[in-house]
């Protein structure tokens, strides 16, 4: 335990940074508001696992680190997320594509797919993550992505590291790694809440 907590690994920061979102979230009613900087910090994290599923899925890195970038540089003149779906809304470019609200929905969809991928690694013993993986991918992205997306990510994922391989890239073991996805799941589903309740409460659907 005390060996865990002592040692940062990319996992750990990623725990970290989402439950101190869902901290804020869980503060006082006027407090909850979502910083757009921190936010972004907490999704930038993200990035190293990108770095373990190898290149073919290159595509999507550059797709998703594009994306918080533009969140992130929105900052200087947005305070919160709400902001973001506030100036969208008022110019009518919430599903524009490139627009930050349309960002901000994708950037979910990804914290999402990780959430389910960590629940799908924590139920199963496999060896390979291919099946893990296609079955958080399905659940949560392929509805709503292109067949040519749908097509490239199907290949990706017979390329996918093994258990032990993304474990050991990772610099985790298989009960420390454990331990800090239930983190992340446990703490990023209110986030991931949070976000959907803002597009809802301004009678946007989630359906895209
Ligand atoms: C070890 C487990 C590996 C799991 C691998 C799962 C990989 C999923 C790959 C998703 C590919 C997304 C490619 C880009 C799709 C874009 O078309 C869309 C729409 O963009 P727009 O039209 O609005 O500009 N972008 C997205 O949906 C954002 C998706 C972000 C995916 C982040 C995945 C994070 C995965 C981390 C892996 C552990």
């Amino acid at each position: 335990e005390e060996h865990d907590a002592m040692m940062m690994t990319p996992l750990s920061a990623m725990a970290e940074a989402f439950e101190e979102l869902d901290k804020v979230l869980r503060s006082r009613e006027d407090d909850r508001q979502l910083r757009l900087d921190t936010f972004c910090e907490a999704c930038s994290l993200v990035s190293v696992l990108f770095g373990c599923l190898g290149f073919a899925f290159k595509f999507a890195e550059v797709d998703y680190v594009s994306k918080v970038r533009d969140l992130k540089e929105a900052s200087s003149t947005s305070d919160t997320l709400q902001d973001i779906l506030d100036l969208d809304v008022a110019n009518d470019t919430v599903k524009i594509q490139g627009s930050l609200s349309r960002n901000l929905r994708r950037v979910r969809q990804g914290l999402d797919l990780i959430r389910v991928l960590f629940e799908q690694f924590l139920t199963t013993e496999d060896c390979y993550l291919k099946e893990a993986a296609s079955r958080a991918y399905r659940q949560v992205c392929a509805p709503y992505h292109s067949w040519t997306v749908r097509t490239a990510v199907v290949a990706g994922m017979c390329a996918l590291p093994t258990r032990n391989q993304l474990l050991l890239k990772l610099n985790e073991t298989e009960q420390s790694a454990g331990k800090k996805m239930r983190r992340y799941i446990d703490a990023s589903l209110p986030v991931i809440e949070y976000i959907d309740k803002l597009y809802l409460s301004r009678n946007i659907s989630l359906d895209w």
